[in-house]
């Protein structure tokens, strides 16, 4: 049965069951934050794949190279940024545009039988919570974090939360974990605390409403967006997540159940993430800038210069691949450009070509020359373009040839990103 289907029928069943009070009895965990009654909290309705829409934020939260003002707690076990994540199957990450610290993200509901769990959230400067964040992160982090000072923290728990699509004794199984968010405006932290994990994904999915189990866990980490950097629980999408509440980071000291994150720099995996300059885009470990202007072989060489990169040179059948399927986007949105430049010339002594980082050329090597097209070579022609209507192979042509001059891709290694916090 669809999920939607599902959804209207248990609506009607259960239209006249009345709301659940919200009195509940928080964990008495060492590893959480204080929640629920007695807090600022915020009890988001009953729900399946919802949300607490926009939350705003006094201080914005520093997140994998970006800062938001806002943020969004979702009922399927995890916090985002720009937009609500209402999904409840989760690819692994790192996926993109999903910019989300997934908790325990899996199909939750907390409406099943009028309420099956609470979610509770809320934004505080408390002095008693800020003290308590900053010893926790110094203690977890004595060598680069021993100075740090929270000014800042958001506190979310997911309390006693259900399965969708849960019968028999799925009904009662419930799990109890939280993220908690800490700043100090430049740096930020994640803690991730459990409590009671009870099942690992709710029905759909493949998965079994009666048990709790299924092919695919929930996943554990965080995700940039990006497409490339995130971070994975070691225990994410499996069933070690039932351990999660005895868990302890053996490289960082604190309570069992939990996990700690630093979340303000960029990683992949557990490696700090690479990044480009403005404007250039990141493939692999290189970044691109295709530029849509058509200037003469100096001038593009000189422009890219400029931007301390230069020419892209074509050294592989695997270069030659990745710029086409870039250059076909490119040139299909910019419509002109009929050749570009590979960073290739005889300019310097004629008969002996020259990449542009220095490097001979080696006619054994990977090339791409059209039938013909080096046995023309003279003095006058002396620069290397790739033509789109032949398939991109290599002519040459005048170096400065106003009524024909080229578009041109500037290229740099990605560098690791370093953080801009004292
Ligand atoms: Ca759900
Ligand atoms: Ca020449």
């Amino acid at each position: 049965m669809g999920k939607m289907r599902q959804f209207l029928l248990a609506s009607c069943l259960l239209g006249y069951l009345a709301v659940a009070s919200a009195q509940i009895t928080p964990v008495s965990n060492a590893a959480f934050y204080p929640y629920g009654p007695g807090t600022a909290d915020i009890l988001d309705p009953a729900a399946d794949d919802s949300s607490s829409g926009a939350q705003s934020l006094s201080t914005p939260f520093p997140f994998f190279g970006n800062s938001y003002s806002a943020l969004y707690v979702n009922t399927n076990g995890d916090i985002s940024f720009r937009s609500a994540v209402t999904g409840y199957t989760t690819n692994t990450f790192p996926v993109s545009r999903n910019r989300v610290l997934a908790a325990f993200f899996t199909d939750i509901k907390t409406s099943n039988g009028g309420r099956s769990g609470y979610i509770y959230h809320r934004e505080t400067t408390d002095a008693a919570i800020l003290a308590r964040a900053t010893t926790e992160i110094q203690t977890a982090f004595p060598a680069d974090h021993g100075s740090f000072v929270a000014t800042w923290a958001y506190v979310a728990t997911w309390h006693q939360v259900g399965i969708y699509g849960a019968t028999g004794g799925g009904l009662n199984l419930r799990n109890t974990f939280q993220l908690v968010l800490i700043t100090d405006g430049c740096k930020s932290f994640a803690l991730f605390n459990y409590d009671q994990i009870q099942f690992l994904q709710g029905s759909s999915s493949g998965g079994d409403g009666t048990t709790g189990t299924g092919p695919n866990p929930a996943q554990v980490g965080i995700n940039g967006g990006d497409r490339y950097a995130y971070s994975l629980h070691p225990y994410s999408k499996t069933t070690d997540l039932y351990n999660l509440p005895a868990w302890t980071d053996p490289a960082v000291p604190g309570p069992p159940g939990r996990w700690y994150r630093r979340t303000d720099l960029a990683t992949e995996g557990e490696i700090p993430a690479l990044v480009c300059p403005p404007s250039y885009k990141r493939r692999e470990e290189r970044c691109f800038k295709f530029n849509t202007r058509r200037l003469d072989y100096p001038d593009a060489k000189a422009d890219c210069a400029e931007d301390g990169t230069q020419f892209f040179n074509i050294r592989s059948q695997e270069d030659n691949e990745l710029l086409v399927k870039g250059l076909r986007r490119f040139l299909n949105n910019n419509g002109r450009g009929r050749g570009v430049w590979i960073g290739l010339s005889d300019e310097d002594t004629e008969g002996t070509f020259v990449w542009e980082d220095g490097t001979p050329y080696d006619p054994s090597g990977y090339t791409n020359w059209a039938s013909g097209a080096a046995a023309m070579n003279n003095g006058d022609l002396n620069c290397v373009y790739m033509k789109k209507t032949q398939r991109w192979q290599w002519y040459l042509q005048e170096c400065v040839k106003p009524m024909d001059r080229k578009t041109y891709i500037c290229v740099t290694d990605a560098v690791t990103a370093e953080s801009e916090c004292s």
